[in-house]
């Protein structure tokens, strides 16, 4: 009797742990849904445009918070135009935006009512700018999504970390329970009045150290389950840009300047890529920097930023490309005429990106693949590369240029083995898409 009540309970516990870890339906459908975007643009927009040296300005350059902080009367973006920023990303060929809601510095783009003040709606410009930028979305059918920053350089109540300690808040009165509180009122209101498709989390990392076994430590526990179930009581999914292995209740995992099992920018050393979740590979478009730097001129190429998006998607991954608008509320000249040439790429040759994942031959430098079904789509990034050789899954029957249509040379071997051998015009040098079916 005792063994048969044992074996009862080990039963039903076995089942209640599979029903808990069985994602739930609405979260596997927008996972997927996030997944086949492939391509979004991040906005770093905030106080910080304003002093036109990127986001980092105020740690960088060791000010008092509160002299910054009066910037605040001076923000007003008065060429400001959801609209406009939405046609550029929709020319662009993005399929989703994420904006920094609030980034260290602490302001908030949109009027919220749990925060002390420190928002556009105390600002000479009032309005709502992430209200704005939703109903423009909306019309345009671009997705919504946020940064949220852990990490804050304003509040007094922030249990401030290795980094923030060196930014001068005065009167810092550290307790997490209220600054927790505070978040979560803020996310609650970002996702009932705007709806976003995810809320992108970074800053984990004021609160990570190094032991002297290299082994990871932390300084605060951020509770991150209460905030992530909170989330996820809403169905809107989470990324978290923690340089750190995911969370079980992590959506997306993040990789920032890095291609996921690269460990490009040294984020990422011994970080497993996920198998069982999207990932999401964010860049800059300017060299090393998110926000509006004036006299910028290290803009990437379309060219770069096709190859780029290429990669990611041979990878399963998605590229959230960076844009820093400046002070004044425009994307700079550079960045739109950029994100107008990637349109014009993406308007040929989308289809072998959007809802694509890694194609499984080719994944070298020079060539790359991606897949949808049976179709599979080469990708010679290197103009000097005219050709290459691999097993093909199925029968070939067609093997042409995506964006003109016109066919392409291939051979097949007795071996089974296909030789595709792509002509490459003067002045298409990213151009070069081979669709194999
Ligand atoms: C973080 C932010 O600090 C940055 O401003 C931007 O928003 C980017 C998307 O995310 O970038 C980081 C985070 C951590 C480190 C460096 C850059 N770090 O730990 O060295």
């Amino acid at each position: 009797m005792k063994k048969l009540t044992v074996m009862l309970l080990v039963a039903a516990s076995a089942i209640c742990a599979q029903a808990g870890s069985a994602p739930e339906q609405w979260n596997v459908a927008a996972r997927k849904a996030f997944a086949a975007e492939r391509f979004g643009i991040f906005l770093h927009w905030g106080l910080y445009s304003n002093y036109a040296q990127g986001e980092w300005y105020l740690q960088t350059h060791k000010l008092d918070e509160d002299a910054y902080a009066r910037m605040m009367y001076g923000f007003c973006p008065s060429k400001f135009d959801a609209r406009e920023w939405v046609r550029v990303f929709k020319k662009a060929g993005a399929k989703y935006v994420t904006i920094t809601a609030r980034h260290h510095e602490g302001f908030s783009l949109w009027p919220t009512k749990v925060d002390d003040g420190y928002n556009i709606a105390n600002t000479p410009f009032k309005r709502d700018i992430l209200g704005e930028l939703a109903i423009a979305c909306k019309e345009a059918r671009l997705q919504l999504n946020f940064y949220y920053s852990l990490l804050d350089w304003h509040r007094k109540d922030y249990p401030a970390g290795f980094v923030t300690q060196n930014v001068k808040v005065r009167d810092r009165k550290p307790d997490y329970a209220s600054y927790k509180r505070f978040m979560m009122g803020q996310i609650t209101e970002l996702i009932d009045r705007y709806h976003p498709g995810y809320i992108w989390f970074d800053g984990e990392w004021d609160h990570h150290f190094r032991d002297d076994k290299g082994e990871l430590g932390r300084t605060l526990d951020w509770e991150l389950d209460d905030i992530f179930d909170l989330i996820h009581g809403k169905h809107v999914l989470v990324a978290n840009n923690s340089h750190q292995a995911s969370r079980p209740k992590e959506d997306i995992q993040a990789f920032e300047r890095d291609l996921p099992g690269e460990n490009s920018a040294g984020y990422s050393e011994s970080i497993t890529v996920m198998k069982d979740r999207p990932l999401e590979q964010c860049d800059v478009l300017q060299n090393g920097i998110w926000g509006y730097r004036i006299g910028e001129s290290s803009f990437r190429t379309p060219e770069d930023v096709v190859a780029m998006v290429v990669r990611a998607a041979s990878k399963n991954a998605n590229l959230l490309m960076n844009i820093g608008p400046d002070g004044s509320g425009q994307l700079p000249e550079q960045a739109v005429a950029v994100m107008d040439k990637v349109g014009d790429w993406f308007a040929r040759n989308g289809a072998s990106v959007y809802g694509t994942s890694a194609g499984g031959v080719a994944d070298g430098k020079d060539v790359v693949s991606t897949r949808k079904g049976k179709t599979l789509y080469l990708h010679f990034l290197n103009p000097e590369k005219k050709s290459i050789t691999f097993k093909p899954q199925g029968k070939v029957t067609s093997v042409r240029n995506l964006a003109t249509g016109k066919p392409v040379a291939f051979e097949v071997a007795a071996d089974g083995a296909l030789t595709v051998t792509v002509e490459r015009a003067a002045g298409d040098g990213f151009d070069a898409v081979v669709e194999v079916k």
